[in-house]
Parts: structure tokens; C-alpha cells; sequence
């Protein structure tokens, strides 16, 4: 989608404008789901979409006990994934208008999720058609709102291609455009006891399908918190070498030295920080400013910031759409509110809506954040030329390990980065922002994550069962 090209805008617009919601989608496979409705609303408008069936736990237990791996060759799932792809594609206008209603996502988010959702399609049908290993079995696929589409797409299709059976439970913000995904798939042939679709909540079924003893594995994206009660609860109820898959959150840092272009350092920061309204993991949430430069990217950075327009993320103008819901945007502005007296800058905040401004705090250092603040806020802190190393290691020390952003135009200095820092992915130059499937796999290290890497080689094999160890050759005479 050209987002320059007036025609594709004008088609973009009919197509989401004819979009029709399912008013009541809930569980899609369990015979007479049980369980309790939920209103889903427009985060910036707060006008409710549909009400949601949202599964129990006897529901999520009946899921299990239906579940059968996707008993077909190998090359006819990947035919059905790649079919689903193009499903993906023809339905744009219903999931834009979905992930800009349900998710509260900018066109250009919109279409960089599209995007990704349908290369992890075929990436993995690609990568797993000549794979000749047996399916784990049943698979728990866990997921966030925050790529409702992307993230909860690349986990159903590794395990899927993989021939698993999979139980997918997408967050409790976002069944409507996760339903839309999976009756997309059932549709392109995937069998329906090999994908079940199980809204609900974390603690309810969310825990009811990683204490199951039929789940064989669990893949799971989401905070640093609920991947450690997960991991308790397979220990404790699910067989011995069944694997968690985990991505979770960041503490992201930047470098921006005394060499470095400000113009695009500058371009690369707001989209780091800012784009999604920072609701990405891959967020830059550290800016580390070489001192002597300082005050000129400061400046530039605030004149940015002004020409960000914050709003509902339907019209083409916004930048900034809102946070997922009240309970984010409660806890963003409280955390601002105990740091009022270090707050560099700050947009206004629309009327109506989740919505928080993007905000510039003032920190020494990485290690004054306590904890991920999942939205539009960027910390600032200065460092001089000598204590270059020394932020390296409080940025490893800070413990988490999923992106570092670094701008110079000193060659030795990206290989010295390159060599020390412990996180997934390193941007240099560049806006740190996420996958690119195929080319840029994603993944952390350390609190941020197990890996492997999503959209990578090592992605799919995670959900093989594994080969025997090959005998040793016998001694014959
Ligand atoms: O997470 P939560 P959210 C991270 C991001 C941020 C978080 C935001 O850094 O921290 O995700 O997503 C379910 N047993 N990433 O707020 O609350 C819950 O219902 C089983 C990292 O949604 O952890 C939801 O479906 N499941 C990233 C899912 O877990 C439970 C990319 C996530 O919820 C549960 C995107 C329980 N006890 C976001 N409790 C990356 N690293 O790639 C909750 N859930």
C-alpha cells in the first residue's frame, strides 16, 4: 500500500468504511462455549464495538481435550498458509478498520502490521514445507494487544506449519481482530480442531491451558511478569520438556554521540519512541545524549515533538493514537505524576479517548527506570565522552536485552558496541523498530526473552519434537 498515492487512500478508505464487525464472535470452535460477555471499545473514542464471548476455563479445558494436530503433509499446510496470506490481503479494509477501532493503530501501524502478519504467512510455510519432524502436539499460543494481527498470526503459523494443533488465546483488548485472523485461517483449510480460538482472560484461560497436561508446549509474548507465572505453572503441571517460547518486555536504550547527524537522529528517535504511541517492545525508552550535543538535539527533538498531532488514529493527520485502554493510561499518567518535577517536555493531551501525550522525562540514567512504561514516554539522560563504556554496562546491567539503538558515524565505535551489549537487535543509525521478517529476526535476551528468534531460521523448529539422539554405531565383527 502506497500511503502517497491519493487512489490507494481513497480505496483504503471504502474498504474500512464497509468493514462490518461480527457484533458477538467469541470461542470458535467449542461446542456451546461457556463463559461471560465482554464490551470491546474504541480506545479513542470509547464507543463499544461488540460484546465478546469470552471463554472460561471449562471451556479452554474442553479445547484441549478436542484439539488434533493438523494431520496433513507438508507441503498442503504450507499451500493453506500461503492461501491465508492472500485472505489476509484481500480483507485489508475490515482489518484496518480494526486495528485502528479495537487497537487504536495509525493507518501506517495498520499497514506495517498487515504486512507483517502476512510475511509471517508465508515465511514460515516457506520454512517448514521440507521439514520431515513429527508436532509437539498441542500448542498454547498466547498473546498481546499490542500486535494484535503480527504477533498473534506469527505464533498460530510456526506452530500450525509445525503440525501442531493450536489453542490461541489472544489478549482480552483485542478478540475482534484475532477472530477475524483465525476465521481467515479456517477458511484457507486449516482444520478447525487444529486451530481453536479461545478469547478470554489471562488469569482464567490463559492459566487454564499452561496447567493443562494435554498442552505440549506453550509459545507466549507479553510482559516479563506473566512469562514468569507461566513458567511456574508448566513446571508444575505439564510434562517435562514441554517448551515456553517467550518474548517479553524491554528497557530499550539509545546512544546518540557528539558525531552523529541530529536531523536523523533525531527522525529516528520520535519514531522509536513515539510510533504506536509507544505500545512496541522494541520502544526506545533510554535516550542516552553525548553531553556536549545535548541541548541542540533536545531542541530539535521538542520541535518534532510539537509537530506530532495526537488523536483518534481513523484520519490520516494522526501520528499518535491513544493507549489501549483506561487502566494503561491511569498507570502512565501516575507514573508522570510522581515525576512531574523532571518533565522536559509534554504535547497536550486530546479531550476523550486513552489517550496520554508524548512526554521527554529527565533521568540520570537507565537505571532510574523501575519499570517499562508501556506508551509515548522517552527518558533523557546525558553522558560525557569518558563514561561511554560506563553506559554500556549499566544498559547490560539494567538486565533486560531486547533492542539498543546507537548513532555515530565512528566505525570502531559500532563494533565495540556490536561486542558488548547483550540484547536481540542493535540499530545503528536507524530507528530501532522491530522485525523485519526473513531479514531482521526478532527476538531478546535476558528478562526479555527465551528466544529463539521470531522470523527466523530457528523459529519453527521450536515446535518439532525433538529427534532422538542417534545411536551409537553398533561394533559389528
Ligand atoms: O501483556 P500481559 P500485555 C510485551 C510488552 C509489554 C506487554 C504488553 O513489553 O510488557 O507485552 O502486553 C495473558 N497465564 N511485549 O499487557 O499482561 C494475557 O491475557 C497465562 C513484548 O498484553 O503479559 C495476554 O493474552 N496467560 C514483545 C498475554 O498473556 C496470561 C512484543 C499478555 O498479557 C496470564 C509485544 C496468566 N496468568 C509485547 N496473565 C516482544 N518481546 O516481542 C495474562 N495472560
Amino acid at each position: 500500500f502506497d500511503l502517497t498515492d491519493d487512489d490507494t487512500l481513497a480505496r483504503i478508505d471504502e474498504a474500512r468504511r464497509a468493514a462490518r464487525i461480527a457484533p458477538d464472535q467469541g470461542p470458535l470452535t467449542v461446542s456451546d462455549p461457556t463463559g461471560e460477555k465482554r464490551a470491546i471499545a474504541n480506545p479513542a473514542t470509547g464507543e463499544v464495538l461488540a460484546q465478546v464471548l469470552m471463554a472460561d476455563a471449562d471451556t479452554a479445558r474442553r479445547a484441549v481435550a478436542d484439539a488434533q494436530p493438523w494431520d496433513a503433509p507438508p507441503s498442503e499446510r504450507a499451500r493453506v498458509l500461503h492461501r491465508a496470506a492472500d485472505l489476509y490481503e484481500d480483507e485489508f479494509g475490515a482489518i484496518f478498520a480494526l486495528l485502528a477501532q479495537e487497537a487504536g493503530k495509525t493507518l501506517p501501524d495498520a499497514v506495517g502490521e498487515l504486512r507483517e502478519a502476512v510475511d509471517f504467512l508465508h515465511y514460515y510455510a516457506s520454512e517448514g514445507e521440507a521439514r520431515t519432524e513429527s508436532p509437539r502436539g498441542v500448542i498454547a499460543a498466547i498473546s498481546p494487544w499490542n500486535f494484535p494481527l503480527a504477533i498473534f498470526t506469527g505464533q498460530i503459523a510456526a506452530a500450525l506449519m509445525a503440525g501442531n494443533a493450536v489453542l490461541a488465546k489472544p489478549a482480552e483488548q483485542t478478540p475482534l481482530i484475532a477472530g477475524l485472523a483465525v476465521s481467515l485461517l479456517h477458511k484457507a483449510g486449516v482444520p478447525r480442531t487444529a486451530l481453536q480460538f479461545l478469547p478470554g482472560d489471562g488469569g482464567t484461560v490463559g492459566a487454564a491451558l499452561t496447567s493443562d497436561p494435554g498442552v505440549n508446549g506453550v509459545v507466549f509474548t507479553g510482559s516479563t511478569e506473566t512469562a514468569r507465572l507461566i513458567a511456574q505453572s508448566m513446571a508444575q503441571h505439564l510434562a517435562p520438556g514441554a517448551p515456553l517460547i517467550a518474548e517479553t518486555g524491554g528497557l530499550n536504550a539509545m546512544i546518540v554521540d557528539s558525531t552523529a547527524l541530529p536531523e536523523q537522529a533525531v527522525r529516528d528517535i520520535v519514531a522509536s519512541s513515539f510510533r504506536s504511541a509507544g505500545q512496541r517492545c522494541s520502544a526506545l525508552r533510554c535516550l542516552y545524549l553525548q553531553h556536549d550535543v545535548a541541548p541542540q538535539v533536545i531542541e530539535m527533538l521538542t520541535g518534532a515533538m510539537d509537530e506530532l498531532t495526537v488523536g483518534d488514529p481513523w484520519p490520516l493527520s494522526t501520528d499518535v493514537g491513544p493507549v489501549i485502554d483506561a487502566e494503561a493510561q491511569q498507570g502512565i499518567d501516575s507514573y508522570l505524576d510522581a515525576r512531574a518535577n523532571r518533565i522536559l517536555h509534554r504535547l497536550d493531551r486530546p479531550e476523550g479517548g486513552h489517550f496520554v501525550a508524548p512526554t521527554l522525562v529527565q533521568v540520570d540514567g537507565i537505571a532510574d527506570l523501575d519499570r517499562e512504561v508501556f506508551g509515548p514516554v522517552l527518558h533523557v539522560a546525558t553522558y560525557r565522552a569518558r563514561d561511554f563504556d560506563q553506559v554500556i554496562t549499566d544498559v547490560n546491567a539494567r538486565g533486560y536485552g531486547l533492542t539498543f539503538g546507537l548513532h555515530t558515524r565512528i566505525d570502531s565505535r559500532v563494533q565495540e558496541v556490536a561486542d558488548r551489549i547483550c540484547v536481540g537487535n542493535t540499530y545503528v543509525n536507524r530507528n530501532q523498530i522491530g522485525a523485519i521478517v526473513g531479514s531482521q529476526p526478532f527476538g531478546g535476551e535476558a528478562l526479555s526473552g527465551t528466544g529463539p528468534k521470531a522470523g527466523g531460521p530457528n523459529y519453527l523448529p521450536r515446535f518439532l519434537a525433538p529427534q532422538p539422539a542417534p545411536q551409537p554405531a553398533s561394533q559389528q565383527d
